[in-house]
């Protein structure tokens, strides 16, 4: 195999992030903007400790997007500099202000021209972000990643917040189609390895190795199903039981995944593997997991997935500032972290039971549906969507199209069954189109996708929808 390499940003990029850095250590103050989810989070928390060491006053502010308000308010900030995280690309030729930095990975507005700021830089803009050098934000660098870059081109010290910028991508699932971190989040690992706060380990990829018990660590490693494992207790029972490994330890406290000794780990990892004859599955959950070693062992702080589950969790229920604090090492987030994970799962399982119990799901020929009206919060309404494809009492040969009300119209959250994707099935388009035919927008992934639809848009968006999938699976049968 060839020597790993970890290419970083070369030297266009480099100059670039050396004049956002002399425009932060000149600005008078700062107000940071950061997205709510575990990329944005660990982004703000970079940034946040980049400008605590340069002694810059600033103000720490969370969005879920950029709304026409929050431009307005960007554009009008009192502060001396305005730096968006993991944010902000899409919008770049609306900010008119003098002294904006975004450090973001999203694809950027067509309309700003690159190295416009490089070349004319009077406006005090910078846009550090990948797809400006040729790179692909979705599997090569992150928000946090971005931000990252320009943390170590204010100060080389500043490497010890590598760590931050490995969570939120693999936050984003950067690393999920290759099983491993690649591009310039390579660069970002090894800095993390380096600094001593990243361990990288090949191992299973399933979500939980410090927290969950060993047979829901197999039981409910959702992604990608494993025959007789995957929702299957007594299967994962029978495995273990096979290879004589106990459940527990000898003060009879449950065992989670990483408390297995490596020959045990590895007989366990055969065995799955030996169920996937697919390349791209054996990959998925066979790959690089990143382990957190200066934190505390059986807590969600351990693991790279876990960490950045935590700070989704922060998101979603309004308190990413807790979330940031807990990416500076503040211990006593945690317990308040833990509480929103907490409700987290108490609302999924209510929303499930809630869709269950009032008999929401409808049928139609190529879709199903269910419109959670406000019952169901749009942060979670899409997670509701996915975990119901694998519940027993729904179909699971059919794409599940969720409604649930938002503050700027109607969130619709889309996600099919992989069986589906394999027969040229693409849900980001179908959003997309579905949406702009309506009058919303959509995108996404193939498998898992979203828009916002104008309320009342409902019926002609499910009847566009069912016309889209019906012609792409037809499409891909003739
Ligand atoms: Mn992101």
């Amino acid at each position: 195999m060839a020597a790993e390499t970890a290419e970083g940003p070369g030297p266009g990029f480099r100059q670039e992030a050396q004049r956002a850095a002399a425009a932060l250590r000149n600005a008078r103050d700062v107000l940071v903007i950061s997205h709510i989810d575990a990329d944005g989070i660990s982004a703000a928390a970079v940034a946040a400790r980049t400008l605590e060491r340069l002694g810059k006053p600033f103000k720490l502010d969370f969005e879920k997007k950029i709304a026409p308000e929050t431009v307005a308010m960007i554009n009008s900030s009192p502060a001396a500099l305005v730096w968006i995280c993991d944010l902000g690309s899409a919008y770049m030729s609306q900010f008119t202000r003098q002294g904006v930095i975004v450090t973001d990975h999203h694809v950027p507005d067509p309309a700003w021209r690159k190295g416009q700021t490089a070349l004319d830089g009077f406006d005090g803009s910078y846009q550090l972000n990948p797809h400006l050098w040729d790179r692909d934000g979705t599997t090569e660098a992150c928000g946090a990643g971005m931000t990252y870059f320009l943390a170590k081109a204010v100060d080389p010290g500043n490497r010890d917040l590598a760590v931050l910028a490995v969570i939120g991508a693999v936050g984003d699932f950067q690393d999920s189609a290759e099983g491993r971190l690649i591009g310039w989040n390579r660069a970002i690992l090894k800095d993390a390895e380096d600094s001593g706060d990243v361990v990288c380990r090949q191992g299973l990829r399933y979500f939980g190795r410090e927290t969950r018990p060993l047979l829901s660590y197999l039981q409910y490693g959702s992604e990608p199903r494993v025959e007789g494992i995957t929702d299957d207790r007594d299967g994962c029972a029978d495995l273990l039981g096979r290879f004589g490994i106990t459940l527990r330890d000898a003060a009879g406290r449950n065992r989670v995944w990483n408390d297995l000794a490596e020959d045990e780990k590895a007989v366990v990892a055969d065995a799955l593997l030996g169920r996937l004859s697919n390349e791209r599955e054996r990959r998925q959950l066979f790959g690089e997991v990143y382990c957190l070693p200066n934190n505390p062992p059986h807590t969600g702080l351990r693991d790279a997935k876990e960490f950045a589950t935590i700070l989704n969790s922060c998101g979603r229920y309004d308190d990413a500032a807790t979330g940031a604090r807990l990416c500076l090492g503040d211990a006593g987030a945690l317990k308040e972290a833990e509480q929103n994970r907490a409700e987290h799962r108490r609302n999924i399982a209510g929303a499930l039971n809630y869709v269950r119990d009032k008999h929401l799901i409808r049928e139609r020929r190529y879709i199903q549906w269910f419109d959670a009206g406000d019952a169901i919060r749009e942060t979670v309404v899409g997670i509701v969507a996915g975990m119901l494809l694998n519940a027993d009492w729904v179909r699971h040969d059919l794409t599940m199209i969720a409604f649930a009300q938002a503050d700027d119209g109607i969130k619709v959250s889309a996600r099919t069954p992989r069986s589906l994707t394999d027969r040229g099935l693409d849900l980001a388009a179908v959003m997309k189109k579905c949406a702009e035919d309506v009058g919303g927008l959509g995108g996404g992934h193939s498998v898992a996708a979203g828009a916002t639809i104008p309320p009342g848009k409902e019926e002609t968006f499910l009847a566009l929808a069912e016309d889209e999938v019906a012609q792409q699976l037809g499409a891909s049968v003739h």
